[in-house]
């Protein structure tokens, strides 16, 4: 066996002992097509007001913008499913990704681990970790590392744990052995599409995150409000959403993590929109601390719950 494979497979164990579900390798080459698709998206305006994703385009591109001697890309897939579900018609959901602690707190320490590993393996290679933290097309890197499958619901999902989990990224200088991609399983399926409560999923793969209830309740300011054509589609959503994984058939096949903190805190998976509204901002820090929550500010949650009162009126002013 090369050394190049057995320290590939050493990282890979210990990546696994570290915590996460499953590991790939891809070889740090530019990624030109899935960089075509990115313009022909931000050209379409469907990134809306998320500016950044304007900047950095060549980092997006090519890695070594942001490694310079990156030579491989190792994906890790962290599984945040707990056996909790939401109450039928539940008004005020929480996707399930944020019941718990913020994976932008949990897995950073996770990848800061592996990354050492790497270097102590590897002695002299660098490396460089993210998670939603920066210019970097995580799903492309999950894809080509052989991690998972790009669903048509714009989600990487496995066969063995569904689409219920984070992706994080370790660049690295090391000449690491690189995976196969994955075959995509997802076939005739169309469920997420036909389920987007917004009509968001404008094609296979491709989501407008304009049309997103995820976009507008996550990363819309407090004083922007959410349009009609979402708004009235929220379907009880108060912060992300989770329809087209839900109805995933892949997402039968989800196993528990092994995460403690990703369990929903206090059993709370659900949040009453008129005590939202009356939520005081000091018990707003104390409870959503390390809480993805605290993302859109408690402005832009009471601004979600507003949405979803007004909706339920208009609901209750048509039976009338
Ligand atoms: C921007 C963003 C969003 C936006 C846009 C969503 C999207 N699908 O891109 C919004 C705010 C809507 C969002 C929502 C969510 N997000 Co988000 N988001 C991101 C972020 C920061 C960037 C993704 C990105 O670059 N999008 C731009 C588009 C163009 O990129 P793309 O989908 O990768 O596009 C590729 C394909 O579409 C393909 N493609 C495009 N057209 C075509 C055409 C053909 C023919 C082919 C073959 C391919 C193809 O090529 C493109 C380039 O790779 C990533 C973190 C990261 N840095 O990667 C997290 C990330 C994707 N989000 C994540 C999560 C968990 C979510 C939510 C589930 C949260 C929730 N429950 O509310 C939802 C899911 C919504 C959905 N259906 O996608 C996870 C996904 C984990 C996973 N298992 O896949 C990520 C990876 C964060 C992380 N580190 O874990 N998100
Ligand atoms: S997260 Fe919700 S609104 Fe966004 S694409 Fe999926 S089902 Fe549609
Ligand atoms: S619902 Fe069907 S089409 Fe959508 S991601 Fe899952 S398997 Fe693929």
């Amino acid at each position: 066996m090369s050394d190049r494979r057995t320290i590939t497979d050493q990282i890979t164990e210990a990546a696994l002992a570290c915590g996460f579900d499953a590991v790939g390798v891809a070889r740090a080459e530019p990624c030109d097509e899935a960089w075509e698709h990115y313009r022909t998206w931000i050209d379409r305006g469907y990134h809306g007001a998320l500016s950044y994703m304007e900047r950095n385009i060549d980092a997006r591109r090519d890695v070594s913008h942001l490694l310079p001697g990156a030579r491989s890309v190792i994906v890790v897939a962290k599984n945040y499913y707990t056996p909790h579900i939401h109450p039928d018609g539940a008004v005020g959901k929480i996707a399930r990704y944020a019941w718990g602690d913020d994976y932008h707190v949990v897995l950073p320490p996770m990848l800061d681990e592996l990354c050492q590993i790497v270097q102590d393996l590897v002695p002299g290679s660098e490396t460089r970790r993210y998670t939603d933290t920066g210019p970097v097309l995580e799903k492309e890197w999950a894809v080509r590392a052989g991690v998972g499958w790009m669903g048509k619901n714009g989600n990487i999902l496995r066969r063995d744990i569904g689409s219920w989990f984070f992706l994080g990224v370790v660049i690295t200088t090391a000449d690491l052995e690189p995976n196969e991609p994955m075959d995509d399983y997802c076939g005739s399926c169309t469920a997420c599409l036909d389920a987007c409560p917004t009509k968001a999923i404008v094609e296979p793969m491709v989501v407008d995150a304009t049309k997103c209830i995820s976009y507008w309740t996550i990363e819309m300011k407090p004083d922007v409000e959410i349009p009609l054509t979402v708004a009235s589609n929220l379907d009880g959503w108060v912060f992300g959403c989770d329809v087209c994984q839900d109805v995933c058939p892949w997402n039968r096949f989800q196993t528990p993590t092994s995460e403690e903190r990703f369990s929903p805190r206090e059993g709370v998976t659900v949040l009453n929109p008129s005590d939202l509204v009356d939520l005081q901002p000091d018990v707003f820090v104390e409870r959503f601390r390390h809480s993805p929550l605290k993302r859109p500010k408690l402005g832009g949650l009471q601004r979600n719950a507003r949405t979803l009162l007004s909706a339920a009126t208009v609901d209750d002013a048509d039976r009338e």
